[in-house]
């Protein structure tokens, strides 16, 4: 990484998947084969296990939402956070991640692409609110976790491409990219004249189109890349 020189770099965006969370102890999807707390993906995170299990999948987000009180924000959303503070430089985070470790981490700027556990949406009016405990019994009827699951469109979209569009450096960073679009937008990036550069556990199946791919633990290489190819101490 040190022989990667982007000290020119000004406009950034991360793009984070579970494994940025990992080291906090949330567990990624593939991390468990494929389960999330030994449910599968097409039971618990899509509008037809929805209809079909509300208890199950309202039980499932109430559990992981209150992990959010248990887990801190590690070394890799501190490094991006302290980042996004520097005066000349312009951070977008988006994430895939439903967790508020980038916020607590020092972020302004996060786009959740799939939603966030902190939030509940009226399932008749789309009202959001905010949430950080179970859901409580009487409001089951009509609010939802207001998370983006399979077959739904993801939110910011229109947000997403603009910083894409005007990025210097799109940086990705845990994730397996097997979720589409999120898994896409670097190739976005790209033809838009973007240096990209993976930062993930393993080589993806997308890790040889991008400009540069490095393996590591996010709390190590994140903090590495930063200091050794922006040039930032
Ligand atoms: C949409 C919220 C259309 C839920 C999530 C066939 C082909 C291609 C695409 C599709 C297809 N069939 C259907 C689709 C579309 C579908 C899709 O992509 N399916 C996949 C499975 C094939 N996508 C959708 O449905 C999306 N919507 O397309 O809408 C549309 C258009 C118009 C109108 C209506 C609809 C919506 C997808 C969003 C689903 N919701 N999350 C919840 O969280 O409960 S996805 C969820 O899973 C996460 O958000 C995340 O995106 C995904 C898991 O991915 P990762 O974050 O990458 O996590 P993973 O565990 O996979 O990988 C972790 C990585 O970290 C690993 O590589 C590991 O090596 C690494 N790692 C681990 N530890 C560390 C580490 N790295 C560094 N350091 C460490 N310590």
């Amino acid at each position: 990484m040190e022989n990667l020189k982007l000290n020119h770099a000004r406009k950034i965006v991360f793009l984070t998947g579970a494994g940025i969370s990992q080291e906090s102890g949330i567990k990624t999807f593939r991390d468990s084969n494929g389960l999330w707390e030994n449910h599968s993906v097409q039971e618990v995170a899509t509008p037809e296990a929805f209809e079909r299990n509300p208890e199950l999948v309202q039980r499932f987000y109430d559990l992981r939402r209150l992990q959010l009180k248990e887990v801190e924000p590690n070394g890799a959303h501190k490094a991006i956070g302290l980042l996004s503070q520097r005066p000349n430089y312009e951070v977008t985070v988006i994430t895939q991640n439903v967790d508020d470790l980038h916020e607590r981490g020092g972020c302004a700027r996060v786009l959740h692409m799939h939603g966030e556990l902190r939030k509940i949406r009226n399932v008749l009016t789309a009202e959001t609110r905010s949430l950080l405990e179970e859901m409580p019994m009487e409001m089951r009827s009509e609010w939802r976790p207001d998370i983006v699951w399979f077959g739904e469109q993801i939110k910011h979209g229109d947000e997403i491409m603009q910083v894409i569009h005007e990025a210097d450096l799109f940086v990705t960073v845990g994730t397996s990219s097997e979720v589409y679009p999120a898994a896409g937008l670097f190739q976005v990036a790209k033809s838009a004249g973007a240096t990209t550069v993976e930062l993930n556990l393993e080589k993806t199946a997308v890790s040889d189109h991008y400009c540069h791919s490095f393996q590591g633990k996010a709390s190590v290489t994140v903090s590495a890349f930063i200091q050794q190819s922006l040039g930032l101490a």
